[in-house]
């Protein structure tokens, strides 16, 4: 049963830190604030859809044709793909979790840091045939840093895998002039060209870019050039990075992208896809995190 805006506030709300807002599509969002920026999370699909560190561009894409409704996530921000990443027969693409309204669990305040933590409702798997019981937190935290993680634990009495990711848009001011670095010598699945192939050097986005990395590295750097900045893409118990973008033609298929919206964002996704797919034993609990950083 979903909360109202009452119960969300008796529940998270902090002078100063943290506030209930409701969007202009009439959905809550919580206000994350501190001295150093603040972060915007929508209660469906526990997406974040606005990081903003004080005196930066917004480090997160979000479609001006993007439509906030029940039921589907917004084209933008950190969607939470999960338990399955990618298509899947007669189910959602990406999983259920992007697509559902989370409960709001707790919030803190620690020093500088404003945390929240918002859970998946244990029945939106059964209500789309998902058979396993689970128990999935999303905690955002915001620091000088921005903290992203989700825990997934198996509560029911037989193990089971699941896949997904934190499907991150970067925004940047030119895809031309962006180059991601950390990738030389990873092969990944090319999922534009089929195959299996090897990164040479960094990588540069100057067409349809959709491939999984088969990546464990701990940080990987998004060189912004044309804004004179770097967007540190740092993670934990994942084994694999998703780089998306869809460039001009893929572009066309969306429509909620602008045509030359794809100029502005890269997906750069922690990730267990493919052979990284996490198997849980009963009781069993991991981590799939992410930290997003600015440097000039
Ligand atoms: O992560 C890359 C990808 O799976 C692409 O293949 C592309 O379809 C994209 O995500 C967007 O998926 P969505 O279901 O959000 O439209």
């Amino acid at each position: 049963m979903s909360q109202s805006i009452a119960q969300l506030s008796g529940i998270l709300s902090i002078d100063g830190h943290v506030a209930v807002t409701v969007s202009p599509a009439g959905l809550p969002h919580l206000l994350l604030t501190n001295r150093h920026g603040l972060v915007d999370v929508a209660l469906a699909g526990a997406q974040v859809l606005r990081y903003e560190p004080h005196g930066t561009a917004p480090v997160l894409f979000v479609s001006e044709r993007a439509q906030e409704v029940a039921g589907k996530s917004v084209r933008g921000g950190i969607p939470i793909c999960w338990p399955w990443f990618g298509p899947k027969a007669g189910a959602a693409q990406h999983g259920f979790a992007r697509n559902v309204v989370w409960q709001a669990v707790s919030s803190e305040v620690h020093g500088e840091t404003v945390s929240l933590t918002l859970a998946l409702p244990a029945d939106a798997g059964s209500a789309v045939g998902w058979p396993d019981a689970y128990a999935v937190m999303l905690t955002v935290r915001l620091s000088d840093v921005l903290v992203v993680e989700l825990s997934v634990a198996n509560r029911g009495t037989q193990a089971w895998q699941w896949s997904g990711a934190l499907h991150t848009y970067l925004a940047v001011d030119d895809i031309r002039q962006t180059r991601i670095v950390g990738l030389d010598g990873c092969r990944y699945r090319d999922q534009v060209l089929g195959g299996e192939q090897l990164q040479h050097g960094d990588l540069l986005i100057d067409r349809e870019i959709d491939r999984v990395y088969h990546d464990r590295a701990a940080a990987l750097r998004v060189v912004d050039g044309a804004a004179l900045r770097v967007i540190e893409v740092a993670k934990w118990g994942s084994g694999s990075t998703v780089v998306w973008n869809p460039w001009i033609e893929r572009s066309a298929g969306f429509a909620d992208l602008a045509p030359d919206a794809y100029q502005r964002f890269v997906c750069v996704e922690t990730a267990n896809a493919d052979a990284a797919a996490v198997t849980l034993a009963p009781g069993e609990r991991t981590v799939l995190g992410l930290r997003l950083r600015v440097t000039e």
